[in-house]
């Protein structure tokens, strides 16, 4: 909203004839000098067979287009070797008349400052912005969206903001967080009633939700995140708006969308056939293709103007804020071309940016198929990594449903399909599933069971907000509750050890000496991992870098299990002696044996001397 007036600020209208042509905003905002030559894309009215001319010795005009209606103007700057920062002016002269607009340009910012992707200790968490914390009440009902505000309502804005998550990093922080994801912050429709509090709806996507702040208040939160050594990635969608972007109703070109309102494909969610070279193209294109949920406007990326405009948009958000990378949304119904395309110019300007997919899938030979670093199908997607959902899947069952403990080494044996499976990003829940709480009807010492083997496993692990606090919640939206102690009138605040209730700390508490020991120990974060046995009920591994080893031992019975290891066996033949990090098991050693002693229900872990 504030940057849209700031816009109009900069407006010299020279209005030889009034009201034509005129100009209401500009995608992007402003441009950044070493980034390339931007297309810009302008919105006002009468702009068909519009005239464009610059006197700026920054830059030169290569082309321009307009739409039939005269709503659009795409114009193609190319910034010249002379260009400084400033103001380049842009003259549109229509048959009825002509109006001046000033295009900033900056200098791009310092390439080590943010854009720093992920390492392998880094613990991420992802949050929504509106349930996380609501740390200014003057931007929970605004003008423009009034009447979407009520918290008693679970599909409703909340209250939480971008000033909410600043005021609570040193709380991530002291939990031994690294990284923050957020789900989308973009602009969202302001129609009484419409459920834009998760993000996915937009209708501005270089606009910030004026429910979470504003632009500067984006650029501060990434800021103290990087004062505090964490990280921050943004949730973007390139796969749809939503319904109510203006573009839905009134396209920039007759190729914008696959489809329109009235006509299009309707969605499939099974997108495994576009793993299958043996599918008909038919049925792929219906994956591809089809809306989403049968409302979000399913945008077509092979349609030039709209890969440009979203790779653009891509870059800006990073050169505008130094966010650390981006979860892309929906990665599998985006075409292969495109992405390889789109990583290549994000990673030209930001090489040490990552991008993590949602392939939602728990098939490890589907999501594996949409990572980079190969070329399938003629493509290298040039993803850098991708969730994990095959091991978030064989954790749930075998915590929750006590599924045989050999499903999560079945999936870790499939690791060979993934150029770096130390890389996946690992998890146990997220906003579109029930919390893993629920999932194990209540069962706190599982919820703790399924924590230790989530941040001990290979992988960069992401929580989900409030799991920490043992948070409960089925399907959304009631996985998206409030956070405790995030908004006015909360009785109890989980942000403090005081305000939290015994079995919020004995999670809390739980969940951060795990993460200490991720931090104190490479074995955790970096090491080799070797499964040592798996069956019906048990499961251990190792972690191993160099002299820093950790064992895990995990007992999903109702009884007490010893496990015997082969101690004559690599990599067992340096260890010594075993000492107890957590959990109260007994492991010892004989020459020829390792014997591991597991309470039911518990997972401990030693470090191997
Ligand atoms: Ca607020
Ligand atoms: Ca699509």
């Amino acid at each position: 909203m504030i940057r849209k007036l700031l816009f109009a600020a900069i407006l010299t209208q020279s209005a030889l004839l009034l009201a034509s042509p005129t100009i209401k905003k500009a995608d992007p905002p402003n441009w950044y000098l070493g980034r390339g030559n931007p297309m810009l894309l302008l919105y006002g009215e009468d702009l068909a067979n519009a005239h464009v001319t610059t006197t700026s010795v920054s830059a030169r005009i290569r082309r321009t287009e307009s739409s039939a209606n005269g709503h659009y103007l795409f114009v193609w700057l190319e910034i010249t070797p002379a260009a400084k920062p400033g103001n380049i002016p842009l003259t549109i002269k229509t048959p009825s008349g002509e109006t001046t607009v000033q295009f900033p340009i900056a200098n791009h910012r310092p390439i080590n400052d943010g854009m720093a992707g992920l390492a392998p200790s880094d613990v991420i968490y992802l949050l929504m912005p509106d349930r996380f914390a609501d740390g200014d009440p003057a931007n929970n009902d605004p003008a423009i969206s009034k009447g979407n505000y009520d918290r008693s309502k679970p599909k409703a804005y909340h209250g939480g903001d971008i000033k909410g998550v600043r005021d609570h990093l040193s709380y991530l922080h002291d939990l031994g967080v690294t990284t923050v994801w957020m789900t989308p912050i973009v602009d969202n429709d302001n129609t009484p009633g419409y459920d834009g509090y998760h993000g996915y709806g937009a209708i501005d996507l270089y606009g910030v939700e004026e429910h979470y702040g504003t632009l500067d208040d984006v650029k501060a939160l990434v800021a103290d995140a990087h004062h505090q050594g964490m990280k921050v990635f943004f949730d973007w969608v390139a796969n749809h708006t939503g319904p109510r972007h203006p573009w839905v109703a009134d396209p920039p070109s007759p190729t914008w969308f696959h489809g329109s309102v009235q006509k299009h494909q309707s969605p499939s969610y099974e997108f495994p056939p576009i793993t299958d070279i043996h599918a008909l193209p038919a049925e792929q294109d219906h994956i591809r293709n089809g809306w989403f949920a049968d409302i979000l406007a399913d945008l077509n990326q092979d349609d030039p103007h709209v890969a440009e405009y979203l790779t653009e948009n891509a870059i800006w958000w990073i050169e505008e804020t130094g966010a650390d990378g981006y979860r892309l949304d929906t990665f599998p119904y985006v075409p292969r071309s495109f992405w390889s395309a789109w990583h290549k110019s994000l990673h030209d300007v930001f090489p040490r940016l990552d991008t993590i997919g949602e392939n939602y899938n728990g098939d490890p030979t589907v999501v594996s198929f949409f990572l980079g670093g190969r070329s399938i199908l003629g493509y290298d997607t040039g993803l850098n990594t991708a969730f994990d959902f095959p091991l978030m899947y064989a954790i749930r069952d075998v915590v929750s449903k006590h599924a045989s403990a050999t499903k999560i080494t079945d999936v870790l044996r499939r690791d060979w399909l993934y150029p770096h499976p130390e890389r996946l990003v690992t998890f146990l829940g997220n906003h579109d599933m029930d919390r893993i709480l629920t999932a194990a009807g209540g069962d706190r010492q599982a919820l703790k069971n399924a924590f230790s083997l989530l941040l001990t496993e290979r992988g960069i692990p992401q929580l989900y907000y409030g799991d920490e606090i043992a948070m409960a919640g089925g399907a959304d939206p009631d996985n998206r509750r409030d956070f405790p102690g995030g908004f006015p009138g909360d009785t109890n605040n989980a942000f403090t050890t005081s305000g939290r209730t015994p079995e919020q700390q004995e999670v809390y508490a739980y969940v951060q000496k795990l993460l200490k020991l991720r931090h104190d120990h490479q074995a955790l974060t970096s090491g080799k991992q070797w499964n040592l046995f798996a069956d019906e009920t048990a499961y251990a591994f190792l972690r191993e870098n160099g002299a820093d080893r950790v064992l895990v031992g995990f007992n999903n019975a109702n009884t007490p299990r010893t496990l015997k290891l082969n101690g004559r066996e690599f990599p067992f033949l340096a260890v010594k002696a075993f000492e107890l990090l957590q959990g109260a098991g007994n492991a010892s050693r004989t020459a020829d044996e390792i014997s591991l002693e597991i309470a039911p229900h518990s997972v401990t872990l030693w470090l191997a001397k």
